[in-house]
C-alpha cells in the first residue's frame, strides 16, 4: 500500500497510528481530521513533509471525503466523537461523525473501490459481570450501553453491511481501553495524573470497581497496522493485551507514583448507564495474524505515562483548564 488515508489522525490513537505507519513502512499518509476540541495535533510535529499530509476537514462532508478516498490506496478510520461522559451530556455530534461519517466515507470507498479498516471499540458489546468466566468474542452480541457505544455499533453495522450488500473490501477492529502519551486530560488515566499533580485527589465514579482492559496504544497500532496488511476482507478482530485492572487499581498506582496514600480518593456520583467490565479474547489476532503486545507490563506502561504528563505540563494544561471549567459550569 502507496498512500493511505487516515481519519482522526490526529487524535490520540490516531497519531500513534501514523507514527507507526512512517516508522514502519514506506507508505505516504494523508491525515484527513477536523482539529475538535479532542485533537493533538502537536503529536504530529517532527514527521516529514514528504511522508505525512494534514488535511482539516469534517468526515461527514462528500465533497471533503470523497476525493481524498479517490486518491489513496487504503482508508483507516480512526475519527470519532470518543468520550462517554460528552456522549451522555449531548449526544448529537455522536450520530453524526460516528454514524453519518462512517456512512459518508464508505459511500466513498465503494465508490473508488478501495480498502477500508474500520477502528472501534469493545463497548460495542455493552459489559460484563465482575465474576463473569467469559470474555469478549468476536461472536459476542451486540449490547451497547451509552449513546457514545451505540454510535460505535452503529458504525460496524454500516461497515458489516457495506461488505455483504457491496462488496466493500473491509475489516473491522474492537479494541479495549487504550493509555499513553497524549491521550486527552477528559479520560480517567490522563484525568487522574493531571489531577494528583495539581495536589487534587482523584475523582473515581461509584465504588470504583469497574473493570477495563488496559492496552497501550502502540500495541493498538501495530495490531491495526497487522489487520490492514494480512487480515481477513470481512472479518472482525478484536484487540486486547490481557490487562483488566479495576479503576481503584488505577488511581492507587497512580497516588503511590506521587508518594501519596492509597485511600486519598473522592468518590463521586456514578455516571449513568456505567458498563461494569470489559475484557478482550485476543486470541484470533493471535493466531492468524501471529500479532502479540509489546507492552506486556501495564505497571511499568502505567509509571512511563505518568513521566510523560509530567514531563509534557505545556501541551495538556491548556485542555484541562477548558474542561475543568466545563465540568464545573456543569456541576461535574
Ligand atoms: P480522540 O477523541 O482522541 O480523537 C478523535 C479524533 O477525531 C480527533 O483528532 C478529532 O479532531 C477527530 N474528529 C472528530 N470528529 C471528526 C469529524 N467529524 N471529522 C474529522 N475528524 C474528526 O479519540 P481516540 O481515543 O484517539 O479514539 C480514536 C478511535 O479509536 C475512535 O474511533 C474510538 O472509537 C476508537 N477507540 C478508542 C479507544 C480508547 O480507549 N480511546 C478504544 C477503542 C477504540
Ligand atoms: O473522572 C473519571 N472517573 C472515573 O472513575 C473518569 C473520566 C472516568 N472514570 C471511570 C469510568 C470508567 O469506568 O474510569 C473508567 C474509564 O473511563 P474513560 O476513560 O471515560 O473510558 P471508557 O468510558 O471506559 O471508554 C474508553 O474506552 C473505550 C474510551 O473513552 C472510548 O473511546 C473507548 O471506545
Amino acid at each position: 500500500m502507496d498512500r493511505i488515508l487516515v481519519t482522526g489522525g490526529a487524535g490520540f490513537i490516531g497519531s500513534n497510528f501514523v507514527h507507526h505507519v512512517v516508522a514502519t513502512t514506506d507508505a505516504h499518509v494523508t491525515v484527513l481530521d477536523k482539529l475538535t476540541y479532542a485533537a493533538t495535533q502537536e503529536s504530529l510535529e517532527g514527521l516529514p513533509d514528504d511522508r505525512v499530509t494534514l488535511v482539516i476537514g469534517d468526515i461527514a462532508e462528500p465533497e471533503v471525503v470523497e476525493p481524498l478516498v479517490a486518491d489513496v490506496d487504503a482508508v483507516v478510520h480512526y475519527a470519532a466523537e470518543s468520550h462517554n461522559d460528552n456522549s451522555l451530556s449531548d449526544p448529537g455530534p455522536f450520530i453524526r461523525t460516528n454514524v453519518v461519517g462512517t456512512f459518508t466515507l464508505l459511500e466513498a470507498a465503494r465508490k473508488h473501490d478501495k480498502r477500508f479498516h474500520h477502528v472501534s471499540t469493545d463497548e460495542v458489546y455493552g459489559d460484563l459481570e465482575l465474576d463473569d468466566p467469559k470474555r469478549f468474542t468476536e461472536d459476542t452480541p451486540y449490547n451497547p450501553s451509552s449513546p457514545y457505544s451505540a454510535s460505535k455499533a452503529g458504525s460496524d453495522h454500516l461497515v458489516r453491511a457495506w461488505v455483504r450488500s457491496f462488496g466493500v473490501r473491509a475489516t473491522i477492529s474492537n479494541c479495549s481501553n487504550n493509555y499513553g502519551p497524549w491521550q486527552h486530560i477528559e479520560k480517567f488515566i490522563p484525568r487522574q495524573i493531571t489531577e494528583v499533580i495539581d495536589g487534587r485527589r482523584p475523582r473515581v465514579y461509584g465504588d470504583g470497581l469497574n473493570v477495563r482492559d488496559w492496552i497501550h496504544t502502540e500495541d493498538h497500532s501495530s495490531a491495526v497496522l497487522a489487520i490492514l496488511e494480512r487480515g481477513r476482507i470481512g472479518e472482525t478482530y478484536l484487540i486486547g493485551a490481557d490487562g483488566e485492572k479495576n479503576n481503584l487499581e488505577v488511581v492507587q498506582a497512580i497516588l503511590r507514583h506521587f508518594g501519596r496514600g492509597d485511600d486519598d480518593i473522592e468518590f463521586v456520583r456514578d455516571r449513568a448507564g456505567h458498563d461494569r467490565r470489559y475484557a478482550i479474547e485476543s486470541g484470533k489476532l493471535r493466531q492468524e495474524l501471529d500479532w502479540r503486545p509489546q507492552y506486556q507490563d501495564f505497571d511499568a506502561g502505567l509509571e512511563a505515562t505518568i513521566e510523560w504528563y509530567v514531563a509534557n505540563e505545556a501541551w495538556w494544561r491548556p485542555h484541562k483548564d477548558a474542561v475543568e471549567a466545563a465540568y464545573a459550569a456543569k456541576g461535574q
